[in-house]
């Protein structure tokens, strides 16, 4: 089962209903009056994005970008790919990144400049965890529900080689699953 393969649970699911709702409410003051399109960036942040959206109260778009920096291993290849690519035009309105996690920047960094090109009203970016510890890039985000050290977590729509996305709250692996990478 894959709860053998973890060390300690940092977030309960409790807990990360209750910070959700937190970022929401930000979001809902910040954003009234407008209509934001939400772009969930895949697959990490499929789950987080699900319940964020359910929470905010105003009128908004969903839309989806798959990319992918990190390979099966724990640390970014420094490539960001793109697999997916949104589904509507963002000139003019006003855009909320939702993000899983920012950790070397990498990936945001190459996304908001591309989406920054597409001429949006704005752009925010919400994540639910930031690991500052290990920033590359000069990137912070509007909106952060925790700050983590620097340890690999999982869970909560989080994988190490696409496993453990699935688990309901965020934990830490156990080294002996990622040794030997
Ligand atoms: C993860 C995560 C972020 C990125 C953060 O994506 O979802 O997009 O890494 O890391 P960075 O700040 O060091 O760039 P990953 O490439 O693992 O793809 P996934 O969302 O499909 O798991
Ligand atoms: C990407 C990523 N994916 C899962 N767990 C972490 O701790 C991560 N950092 N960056």
């Amino acid at each position: 089962m894959l709860e053998q393969d973890i060390e300690r649970v940092l977030f309960t699911e409790e807990a990360l209903r209750a910070r959700v709702g937190e970022l929401a409410q930000q979001i809902n003051r910040d954003l009234a009056g407008k209509e934001p399109v939400l772009i969930s960036v895949l697959r990490g942040s499929f789950i987080f994005m699900a319940d964020l959206v359910r929470a905010i109260e105003l009128p908004c778009r969903v839309d989806f970008m798959a990319v992918s920096s990190y390979g099966s291993g724990t640390t970014s290849s420094g490539q960001v790919k793109i697999t997916k690519d949104l589904s509507e035009s963002i000139e003019g309105r006003d855009v909320l990144v939702v993000e899983d996690i920012l950790d070397s920047g990498n990936t945001l960094s190459y996304l908001l400049k591309l989406l920054q090109a597409r001429r949006p009203a704005s752009i925010r970016l919400c994540t639910l965890l930031d690991k500052p510890s290990r920033r590359t890039k000069p990137i912070q985000a509007d909106y952060v529900g925790f700050q983590v050290e620097d340890l690999f977590v999982v869970g909560y729509g989080l994988d190490y080689a696409e496993r453990y996305r699935n688990l309901p709250y965020i934990g830490i692996l156990k080294p002996r699953v990622y040794e030997g990478e």
